[in-house]
């Protein structure tokens, strides 16, 4: 018996691309701080600043954004231990320590944090085993091994952890359908597929993947809407198409996506009224999924306005060439 496949109904008209309507509402979501949203999620607001600054820089409108507020904020946010909290008062965490240094990358203001203590409290986070936990509290996940060889190979510092044992963790988190997953055993999922490719695509390691397994199901995520679901069975939503295609990207198989598809689905995400993406048509917007719309439409290259993004670090191409930085893809090798 054929089980319906889950998916969502498009609109009968999909808008134009609202590229000044996205900007203007970054910009008024970062002004209205003491709003209800803008509160409830304030454990995230170093990763909201990194969202809503990638996606001002890749529409050419990063003048903006308050820098000297921005930047101030980030410096107070730095602990003793070296780590950078998602908020003043808050604790330091691995996200928002590669947030904070993926913002004063895009300002070219490292110089704001004190780099040797950030790259004690990465190292710091690095177990025998080779994963990292998030924070002082112990959880293990791929996407802090990201966060932490993200962050180091930002700051030109590799070299300060164990790289191969690193590597070995990563790959005791593949899994027979050439997918990843969070950690050993763990259901393959499109967001730890980039974590964990983005994280060998730094250290030269892909040709541990076995490409066109994992490609074949990446493409597999792509719905009749167009739009892509992080695993099997679960709903599309704009963010996957971005963690699908950069992850398709790295592994040199950008072409094997439908792109008329999936771009008719990112357009029918846009909120026509306030500006910004949701993740399903009709949902209200948020930063989070404005970025992963607008660096999905980079990719699949439909404006040209929009600057490069680079598939690994998830930042302009602009400043990941700036900092000379040159993660693998398969396509190059
Ligand atoms: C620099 C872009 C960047 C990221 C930093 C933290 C991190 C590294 C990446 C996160 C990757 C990830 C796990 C993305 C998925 C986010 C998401 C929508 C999770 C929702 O999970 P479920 O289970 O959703 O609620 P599904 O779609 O599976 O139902």
């Amino acid at each position: 018996m054929a089980f319906p496949m889950k998916d969502v109904r498009l609109p009968e008209t999909i808008p134009d691309l609202l590229l000044q309507k996205h900007a203007d509402y970054l910009v008024s979501y970062e002004s209205n701080k003491d709003d209800y949203i803008n509160c409830m999620t304030e454990h995230l607001r170093m990763s909201g600043i990194y969202w809503g600054l990638t996606a001002l820089d890749l529409m050419g409108q990063l003048d903006r954004s308050n820098k000297e507020t921005i930047l101030d904020f980030v410096k107070k946010c730095q602990h003793d231990c070296g780590g950078i909290s998602p908020s003043i008062c808050h604790d330091p965490h691995m996200l928002s320590t590669l947030s904070a240094i993926q913002i004063l990358c895009i300002y070219d203001a490292i110089d704001v944090i004190d780099v040797e203590k950030v790259v004690i409290y990465i190292k710091e986070r690095q177990l025998p085993d080779g994963s990292f936990t998030g924070d002082i509290w112990g959880e293990v996940d791929a996407r802090f091994t990201f966060c932490a060889i993200a962050s180091l190979s930002l700051l030109s510092r590799l070299d300060e952890i164990n790289i191969d044992k690193a590597v070995e963790f990563i790959k005791s988190c593949m899994n027979f359908d050439g997918g990843f997953g969070s950690k050993p055993s763990s259901e393959s999922h499109a967001g730890l597929i980039y974590c964990c490719l983005g994280t060998l695509s730094i250290v030269g390691h892909l040709h541990l993947v076995d490409a066109d397994k994992l490609g074949w199901w990446l493409c597999e995520r792509q719905l009749p809407s167009g739009g892509l679901n992080g695993r099997p069975e679960k709903l599309p939503d704009v963010c996957y198409s971005w963690w699908v295609l950069s992850s398709l990207t790295i592994l040199g198989r950008f072409h094997w996506i439908d792109k008329n598809q999936l771009v008719t689905y990112i357009l029918a995400c846009q909120d026509t009224e306030t500006g910004g993406f949701s993740d399903r048509p009709g949902d209200m917007a948020d930063p989070f999924h404005t970025l992963f719309g607008l660096t999905a439409i980079s990719m699949l290259g439909c404006d040209k306005s929009l600057k490069e993004i680079n598939p690994t670090y998830c930042m302009p191409e602009y400043v990941i060439e700036r900092l000379g930085l040159k993660p693998d893809r398969l396509d190059r090798l």
